[in-house]
């Protein structure tokens, strides 16, 4: 074999491997990095492939959750004078499927996402709990303070859940003044004052990616639900109780092998909690402080 013809015979090797060209193009992926800027604005990626929670999960069986859609690829924070955008980019194009101006909607249907936000860096400070569906939580000295809620419904949808299922948190729910989607990016726009401040350096995140549920169950703030096996509206691979992190992608703190690190984060479960669910049961995930501490 020639050299050229064994780079050919290596290439499409490579191609069948990867199961297709898309993804041999974008394998392997980059580490986790963080570009950061004074005033708190930042871009920190996180790896293509790894939306699959602790390594197990499958999307639903519907045709309306096209392979990538909850894929985080990179997640930004851009201040400006009065306002903050928030900007979570997927690895496919954002779509529509369900219509939602239709329902009032801000022009995608499937994704949902939660950024925690953690604004002081104190021990017993904040929230450990996460939001009512998520089935995480957070370390002590992790507590979030504030959390954006990205989703495709209208704000007076996510007021009222919120008022119904997270009223005990609800002066920390940040429904953004607008959200929008731009290619594969979802944009949400806060004022300041939502947030109390602008951000700085120190700040820490979570980006915990969902998908916008219209009809969830009363103990769900419109998450869709991971069960044993996936189904038509359904994730699968987790377990068919509320015990499982319903997170299909995190950001993870940078160095080392980000998917393999999300993968151990999430699995941390206690996989024989069943109807009774403790906190203690629940996967712990980290707080990412792109810029430092
Ligand atoms: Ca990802
Ligand atoms: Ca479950
Ligand atoms: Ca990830």
């Amino acid at each position: 074999m020639t050299t050229s013809k064994a780079l050919r015979f290596l290439v499409a090797a490579a191609l069948v491997a990867g199961g297709s060209a898309a993804q041999a193009a974008d394998a392997p992926a980059a580490p986790p990095n963080a570009t950061c800027k004074p005033n708190g604005a930042f871009s920190f990626t996180d790896p293509t492939g790894d939306d699959d929670g602790p390594g197990t999960y499958k999307y639903p069986t519907d045709a309306v959750y096209k392979p990538g859609s909850f894929d985080i690829t990179e997640f930004q924070v851009n201040p400006s004078s009065d306002s903050v955008e928030f900007r979570v980019t997927v690895k496919s194009r954002i779509e529509d499927p369900w219509d939602s101006p239709a329902w009032g909607g801000n022009g995608f249907s499937v994704q949902m996402v939660f950024i925690f936000i953690d604004t002081d860096h104190v021990a017993g400070s904040g929230v450990r709990d996460s939001m009512p569906g998520l089935n995480l939580r957070f370390a002590p000295d992790e507590a979030w303070d504030k959390v954006v809620i990205i989703s495709p419904q209208p704000v007076a949808r996510l007021n009222s859940e919120v008022e119904q299922k997270a009223a005990g948190v609800k002066s920390r729910v940040i429904v953004p003044r607008s959200t929008r989607v731009s290619g594969r990016t979802l944009v949400a726009t806060v004022d300041k004052a939502q947030l109390g401040g602008m951000p700085t350096p120190a700040w820490g995140y979570q980006v915990v990616m969902q998908s916008n549920e219209g009809f969830p169950a009363k103990s769900d703030l419109l998450t869709r639900k991971v069960n044993e096996f996936e189904g038509q509206h359904r994730f699968g691979g987790g377990t068919d109780y509320d015990s499982d992190p319903h997170a299909i992608d995190i950001i993870v703190p940078p160095g080392g092998d980000a998917t393999a690190k999300q993968h151990e984060i999430l699995s941390k479960y206690n996989k024989t909690a069943t109807t009774e669910v403790k906190p203690e049961d629940l996967a712990q995930v980290p707080m990412v402080y792109p810029c430092g501490k």
